[in-house]
Parts: C-alpha cells; structure tokens; sequence
C-alpha cells in the first residue's frame, strides 16, 4: 500500500478541519495517512512517503503560515521526482490574495518535481454543507491517485 502523509497548518482551524474531512475520505477510500502538524516536521520526512498532501492558511498579504516558512524553505535542499502531491487551503475572500499559500505551495512542490495529481482544493473559511464532501472526495481521488 502506497504511504501517504498529510500536513497542514491551521490557526483557528479551518485548515484542520479540512485536513480531518480529506483524511476521512482517504480513510473510506480503504488508504492509511500520517498526520503530521507543520512545526513538528522537516522537509526531508516527505521522502520516507509516495504521496504527499500540504495544506496551509493564509496569512499577512498572500502569505504562508509563519510556523510553515522553515519547511517551505527546507524543500528546496529535496528531490521529490517521483512522489504524488496535492495542496489544499482555507482562505478568506475579503482579501485581494486569496489562499494565496496554497498556490505558493502548488509551485514549490511542482518545482521539487512531485506529480501534482489534483488540481488545489481552495476553501473559504471552513468546510461547509457540499464543501465536506468536496474535501472527503480530494481525499477519496488522491487515495486512488496515489496508489501504484
Ligand atoms: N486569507 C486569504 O485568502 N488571503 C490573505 O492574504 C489572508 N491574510 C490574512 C491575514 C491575517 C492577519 C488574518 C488574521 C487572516 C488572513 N487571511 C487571509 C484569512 C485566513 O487565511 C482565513 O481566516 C483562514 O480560514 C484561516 O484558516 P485556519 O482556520 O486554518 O487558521
């Protein structure tokens, strides 16, 4: 079985409930997944797995999360050719950049030459009504993407 690991930062934890429903999906898909909060990782943990699912908040004026800047530039010293990822993210309209860090961490993933298997699943605040099942669904296909 392929294995999966899944990262995220949230604050009030929107992130983390998206996280928890993706997990679940991944779950009912018949996968296992790590479940790891950003600060208590570094990047090299990534290559122990063959697929890997960031999700972060974002913050400040299209930011990453503070407590993912350490990680975020740890990826550059990792050679991800091979692994499977996806990104996902709450954000907030009201501001001009929105979950911004989910395509900061689309790119930088991309460019360490991980396959990106789904397109990123950006959510506003937190999961709501379809929404769950949108994220318990990115889970099902990345558990299905990821396998072989
Ligand atoms: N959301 C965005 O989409 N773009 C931003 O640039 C952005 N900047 C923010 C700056 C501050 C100071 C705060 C408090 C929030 C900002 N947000 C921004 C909104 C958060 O990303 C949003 O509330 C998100 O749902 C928080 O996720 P969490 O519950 O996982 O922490």
């Amino acid at each position: 079985m392929s294995k999966l690991l899944l990262i995220y930062a949230s604050m009030t934890g929107n992130t983390e409930e998206m996280s928890e429903l993706i997990t679940n999906g991944i779950e009912q898909a018949g996968g296992e997944v790590t479940v790891k909060l950003v600060e208590d990782c570094s990047a090299d943990l990534l290559l122990d797995y063959d697929g890997i699912m960031l999700g972060a908040y974002t913050w400040g004026d299209g930011e990453l999360p503070d407590e993912y800047l350490d990680f975020y530039e740890e990826l550059d010293e990792v050679d991800l050719a091979g692994k499977k990822a996806a990104v996902f993210g709450s954000g907030d309209t009201v501001y001009e950049q929105f979950a911004k860090a989910v395509d900061l961490l689309q790119d930088k993933l991309a460019e360490r030459g991980a396959q990106m298997v789904l397109e990123p699943l950006k959510l506003e605040l937190n999961p709501s009504g379809d929404e769950r099942e949108a994220c318990r669904a990115f889970g099902k296909t990345f558990a299905g993407s990821a396998v072989g």
